[in-house]
């Protein structure tokens, strides 16, 4: 057991999610300190840490904690993760943004996945929600198979966008119930109910958007893929609350078939296999809301790729696995790994 755990960012979407995990999981921690920007001086009733005080940040306050959770932006992670890593207690900083996942020197860990070995050190970075989801059914395909090709096309929840994509959606769809007519974005660049957006950051010069580039990048890294696997993905923002959703095409170096990629992912962590077409039972977002596991349907033999090909269809709850719940568990193991 620890003797705190802290949570920079604490009101937003993940720094939400973030306290409910280690409620929800018994995190061995005496306490919880939560750190807030515009939030600071309100109190947080948390059922197993009691009432917490949200504090402003200052870094001294920070570096008193055991574990730093981060749910900040790529930014201020830049300025101040190093510095909270470094401090007298060392404090082990597990951040959410994009800041540190490309620096060769630090680890980028799905803890299922490649976390053994990085548990202790001192700047763990946390992968895109996006990379995350589609992950946890591609890591034991690969493992059996070989990824040659990836091919991703994502439908990405408001929430991805943190609470005020989820506002803007919400807000939009009251006016056009009461008022007959969705207001103009303010948030997303165009209007999102009764709309798709295929874009998500901003573009690259290769055409590609960043939130796609991703996808390519972290999967490469996470996986440890060699040049020559090639991962392509196509990233739309749709009108849901929560969940991104994401439909995969593979090509493998191995002969690959439907039924055995069923049960191999029915044993995988973090995955549960949802795929009773007969019975009309397949991954939703709205199924995938709240859960842990991400969900896994529409298997079947690719007809581009053939006996060396896979489609399928994944939903899985972005703000848990692809954030909270990921930072949550490398925390967890860290703790283990310490005792
Ligand atoms: C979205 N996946 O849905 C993005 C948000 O790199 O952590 C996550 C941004 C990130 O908008």
């Amino acid at each position: 057991k620890v003797d705190s755990v802290c949570i920079l960012g604490c009101s937003g979407a993940v720094g939400q999610e973030m306290l409910k995990c280690l409620e929800d999981r018994d995190f061995p921690t005496e306490k919880v300190r939560l750190f807030g920007n515009r939030s600071a001086g309100s109190t947080v009733s948390s059922k197993k840490f009691g009432d917490i005080v949200v504090e402003k940040f200052s870094l001294e306050a920070v570096q008193e904690c055991d574990i730093c959770l981060m749910a900040v932006s790529g930014d201020f992670s830049k300025e101040w993760a190093p510095k909270i890593a470094g401090g007298p207690k060392n404090t082990q900083v597990i951040d959410n943004s994009s800041a540190w996942r490309y620096d060769e020197d630090k680890p980028l860990v799905i803890p299922e996945i490649n976390g053994e070995g990085r548990v202790g050190e001192p700047l763990i970075a946390n992968p895109n929600c996006t990379t995350a989801v589609g992950a946890m059914a591609l890591w034991p395909i690969h493992q059996k198979y070989k990824l040659k090709k990836v091919l991703m096309s994502t439908y990405q929840a408001a929430s991805g966008a943190g609470a005020e994509g989820m506002a803007e959606l919400e807000n939009g769809l009251a006016t056009w119930v009461k008022d007959g007519a969705v207001p103009k974005p303010e948030f997303f660049a165009h209007q999102l109910p009764f709309n798709v957006i295929p874009q998500i950051d901003k573009f690259q010069e290769n055409g590609y958007t960043k939130e796609e580039m991703k996808v390519t990048w972290e999967l490469q890294k996470i996986f440890g893929l060699d040049d020559d696997v090639k991962v392509a993905c196509t990233a739309v923002r749709v009108p849901t609350l929560r969940a991104h959703s994401e439909s995969i095409t593979v090509e493998t170096e191995e002969p690959i078939s439907p039924d055995d990629v069923r049960e191999l992912l029915k044993s995988a962590p973090g995955v549960k296999v949802v795929d009773e077409p007969g019975s009309l039972k397949y991954p939703m977002p709205l199924n995938a809301t709240g859960n842990y596991d991400v969900e896994v349907g529409r298997i079947r033999q690719s007809i581009v790729f053939g006996e060396k090909g896979i489609e399928f269809f994944v939903s899985g709850d972005q703000l848990l696995r692809g954030a909270a719940l990921n930072a949550v568990i490398i925390a967890e193991n860290a703790v283990k790994a310490h005792a």
